[in-house]
């Protein structure tokens, strides 16, 4: 069996009981599963989609997840539509975001390590066909609010390239949220033209999303993808947040807790554009970060780091950057009134899922995609039901990580190399290596990760990053400042 057939059957085995809600919501959830994709469309239920990606959000960093941090808008969402207790992404933001885009694993192009670094020439390849394009060829304006990551050393890698009707937002992976630089150069563009303006990103995307649903025709379809860099590095918040969290001691953690609630009130505010418009009842809202908080402090960004970092994934093991359950089941949730049952739906799902789901409500046609990885997640989303048997956390040249059912491998190839084998329905939180005792299932989810492998396009980051280390100026100390030391010996 090839790894493509894996990934599009349908391992789960019944319906959940979950389902046992409403008798009218039932009929909804029901009727809008069984039309065919261009009936599902033609009817009153093709939403607007409005998008939302938080960037290194903890798992346990918000309200309806038990957190002290403050998120009432998101927990209004969540307490209205569903909370997504198994949606995964990649470990990194390029890779999830172009999971995103693609509905493809980012092995199948190349992005499968590191992210697109600042110096980094690639991009998201050219000839992949993106979700923006897709929904653009069915009638939708498309609109990225907030962050790329997916090129910007060529205006061919650029979102308005790509698909997106307008952009407004950051090229790159990591800026200064209030001076909007990456290593002292402006990143912060309306669509192909580099601008200059005063305000915290976070307040502006908020602003610009609003602004552009009030002056949107409902008649028209939308896709409103709005990406925030909140919280991602640097830990900086206006100070009516921070004063928030003045009780907080350690300052990073107060920052992040303060970018959080931000960005939450934000989210309310697009969320009141949408009331005010009228579209809220036929606006589908996904919201999900793009990676697990930071718990390692080789993945913080490029800024250094006092202390500990603040983000926390609990109950899940380690995050961003790592394939263990913390860097990759992500806070998420979906909400469309009358179409989302309300409440915990534990389904696997990933964010590959969401490029053939959203077509298909969108009537989108997906024939200029090249093969999905991901599959309709219609069900798992809106109904409860179990959603993916198959999860390819990533696969790379040093490791790989697939979850089958409730079966987790995790494989770090260099040596000294180590396999672990997780059941996720007993352990979740990663803590018992089982592969000693289950040597058949090792080498079962092992050939997965060589099947793959064998399949992956090239790392692009590789290459960059040889460049880069290699044509790095000279290292020896300065000759004159040398001398001096020298006397002082
Ligand atoms: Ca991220």
């Amino acid at each position: 069996m090839t790894d493509r057939t894996e990934k599009t059957e349908d391992q789960a085995p019944s319906r959940r009981d979950v389902l046992a809600g409403s008798a009218g919501f039932l009929a909804a959830v029901a009727g809008l599963s069984l039309l065919a994709p261009g009936a599902r469309a033609q009817g009153a239920t093709r939403p607007h989609i409005l998008y939302i990606l938080a960037d290194d959000l903890g798992f346990a960093d918000v309200g309806f997840h038990g957190s002290d941090i403050k998120t009432p808008n998101l927990d209004r969402l969540a307490a209205g539509g569903a909370k997504l207790s198994q949606f995964y992404t990649q470990p990194l933001c390029t890779p999830t975001r172009a999971a995103l885009m693609t509905g493809r694993y980012p092995l199948r192009y190349g992005l499968q390590v590191g992210v697109v670094p600042s110096g980094g020439t690639y991009g998201l390849a050219t000839d992949e066909f993106l979700l923006p394009q897709a929904l653009k060829e069915v009638g939708y304006r498309t609109s990225l609010v907030g962050k790329w990551h997916l090129g910007h050393a060529d205006r061919k890698y650029w979102p308005r390239q790509r698909g997106f009707d307008s952009f407004y937002g950051p090229l790159v992976g990591e800026i200064d949220h209030f001076k909007h630089e990456a290593h002292g150069v402006t990143d912060w563009y309306r669509d192909n033209t580099l601008v200059k303006e005063e305000g915290y990103d976070t307040e502006l995307f908020g602003a610009e999303a609003a602004r552009q649903l009030s002056a949107h025709d409902p008649k028209t379809p939308l896709f409103l993808y709005l990406a925030f860099t909140a919280p991602h590095t640097p830990f900086q918040a206006p100070q009516r947040y921070l004063d928030m969290y003045a009780h907080i001691a350690d300052p990073s953690r107060r920052a992040y807790a303060a970018m959080i609630t931000a960005m939450d009130e934000q989210i309310g505010k697009v969320v009141a554009a949408l009331d005010a418009r009228g579209m809220r009842e036929n606006t589908l809202i996904v919201f999900h970060s793009d990676n697990g908080g930071t718990r390692n402090k080789m993945f913080v960004g490029e800024g250094a780091l006092a202390g500990d970092p603040p983000a926390s994934n609990a109950p899940y093991r380690d995050g961003k950057g790592s394939l263990y359950e913390g860097g990759t089941r992500v806070v998420a949730l979906a909400n469309w009134p009358g179409h989302i049952k309300p409440g915990q739906a534990n389904g696997v799902m990933h964010v590959v899922d969401m490029l053939p789901t959203l077509a298909k409500l969108a009537g989108a046609d997906l024939k200029q995609s090249k093969p999905l990885d991901g599959t309709d997640a219609w069900a798992a989303l809106a109904a409860g039901d179990p959603g993916r048997g198959e999860v390819v956390y990533n696969v790379e040249p040093t490791t790989g990580a697939v979850r089958d059912g409730k079966w987790k491998l995790v494989w770090h190839v260099l040596l000294p190399p180590k396999v672990e084998l997780f059941d996720l329905d007993a352990d979740p939180e990663e803590k018992t290596d089982l592969s000693a005792q289950n040597p058949a299932k090792v080498a079962e989810l092992k050939d997965k990760v060589v099947a793959l492998a064998r399949t992956m396009a090239p790392p692009l980051f590789f290459a960059t990053a040889l460049k880069a280390t290699l044509s790095a100026p000279l290292a020896t100390p300065d000759a004159a400042l040398y001398e001096l030391e020298m006397q002082d010996d």
